[in-house]
């Protein structure tokens, strides 16, 4: 049995060997054979390479251009920030102030009296413009620069009980 084993693997090696001697034989005709086909594969590599590179490129350098978000140059750019200090309730929000002046940066300070809230800023396209959570013993701070004036909602974002949906408030920008 063992004999027969050997003498298959012998034969198997073999082949293995010839097969791979033939090939390393052949194989400056087969670059003959395929050298313009390969030659037709780089340029079309070369030419999806530049299309890749001019699309995405600019791209990738425009989605990059707020990175890393400066906290600092957002809160000193255009004077000082504007706060507004907001306590999450079930289920009502309590703000010391809801009028800011568009163009000025704005600083929310965000807690929660009692259980976790979301706020969300939303614009008159009920678009959300910022958000930030609500935490009970955190405040969580929102910078931001209202560019259009109009108001605003803040809507919770957070489910947190029965009256969930009726956590609702406006901000107003502009001189209104
Ligand atoms: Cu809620």
């Amino acid at each position: 049995m063992q004999e027969t084993a050997w003498q298959v693997s012998l034969v198997l090696m073999l082949m293995i060997t010839f097969g791979v001697i033939f090939v390393a034989i052949n194989s400056h005709k087969r670059e003959e054979e395929y050298g313009p086909l390969v030659k037709r594969a780089y340029g079309f590599r070369t030419k999806l390479f530049w299309v890749v590179a001019l699309v995405f490129l600019p791209a990738m350098i425009y989605n990059l251009m707020d990175l890393p978000y400066d906290v600092s140059r957002a809160a000193t750019a255009g004077g000082p920030p504007q706060v507004i200090n907001v306590t999450a309730h079930m289920w009502y929000w309590e703000m010391d102030r809801d009028q800011v002046d568009a163009g000025q940066p704005v600083e929310v300070h965000i807690t929660s009296a009692d259980v976790n809230h979301g706020f969300g800023i939303y614009d008159k396209d009920m678009h959300l413009v910022a958000q930030a959570q609500a935490m009970p013993g955190y405040t969580n701070v929102i910078r931001h620069t209202f560019k259009e004036e109009g108001t605003y909602k803040v809507l919770c974002m957070e489910y947190c009980g029965v009256a969930h949906h009726n956590m609702m408030t406006e901000i107003k920008v502009g001189n209104l």
